[in-house]
């Protein structure tokens, strides 16, 4: 996996928890909602603008603006600007993730140089866990996380917790590794073992029993299954990947050239290629 742990924050509590509430009650940005089930919410605390309509990721020159609502949340901004190398961040946003999941994908298809992506996490629970193509594992407090965003990846939190991250995208210079992000470099992160989540085969009757939903596909159920679909590697071991495969042999058992059609073109998007403005919805 090449997703690691790069660094670890004391975060105060109480203070962590005023900005959290605040950001959490100002309206969330709805851009990419049609790649996630349940609430998997965005606010923006920093980007191009400084506006939190500003809210579809594409590639700017220079250091990004805090949003008013990344003022707001004063203390996370301390100690984004406190820890970070500022000058280089993009993007920072605020991901509320609940009783839900985002699809499978592939980050920065839509930018000619991709940025170096990383999560802090606020509030975690075992129910809430990230993947990467076949791994999965679960962030704790305070971690600092470098994702390997260009890989086919994932994130659920299948219970009613509210698992909150803040995300930041930086533009370092060439050849540097994602620890350059922090405006001091410490040796004491490296010995963090991260928590990864072993999961049982999946059987080949399982595998059978997933093909078999062409069976019973229909362009009303399609959501669902993606939905169903999208979660099993959480729990069984497959891919992240494995999503689209099985989603376009089940269509293809259906014969229905349109759910054929559906699946290859989610795929496309997903991980394969997607334009800036070029969104897809699973609901
Ligand atoms: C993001 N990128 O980074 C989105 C998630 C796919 C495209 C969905 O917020
Ligand atoms: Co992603």
């Amino acid at each position: 996996m090449e997703s690691r742990i790069i660094g670890k924050l004391e975060l105060d509590e109480a203070r962590t928890r005023r900005d959290i509430a605040r950001i959490l009650a100002s309206p969330a940005s709805s851009t990419y909602s049609g790649y996630c089930f349940g609430t998997w919410n965005i606010y923006m605390l920093c980007n191009a603008t400084g506006k939190t309509n500003d809210s579809t990721l594409h590639e700017f020159e220079g250091p990004g603006r805090f949003t008013t609502l990344g003022l707001k949340a004063s203390y996370i901004m301390s100690v984004i600007k406190n820890n970070f190398r500022t000058d280089k961040m993009k993007w920072a946003r605020a991901f509320l993730l609940r009783n839900g999941n985002i699809v499978p994908h592939r980050d920065y298809l839509e930018f000619g140089r991709p940025l170096t992506r990383i999560h802090l996490a606020i509030f975690t629970d075992e129910s809430s866990m990230h993947s990467e193509e076949d791994e999965v594992f679960q962030m704790r407090k305070g971690e600092v996380w470098y994702l390997a965003a260009e890989k086919v990846h994932s994130a659920a939190t299948l219970s009613n917790f509210a698992r909150t991250v803040i995300c930041m995208e930086f533009d370092l210079e060439p050849g540097v590794g994602p620890e350059a992000v922090f405006c001091q470099m410490s040796e004491v992160f490296a010995s963090i073992t991260p928590r990864l989540i072993s999961r049982e085969p999946l059987s080949v009757q399982e595998l059978k029993a997933i093909y078999q939903l062409g069976d019973i596909i229909t362009e009303q159920n399609y959501s669902d299954i993606v939905r169903l679909l999208s979660k099993v590697h959480f729990y069984k071991r497959a891919g992240a990947g494995d999503l689209f495969d099985w989603m376009i042999e089940i269509a293809r058992r259906s014969a229905n050239a349109n759910l054929i059609d559906r699946a290859t073109a989610f795929k496309r998007n997903c991980i394969e290629s997607r334009c800036v403005h070029e969104h897809i919805s699973v609901q």
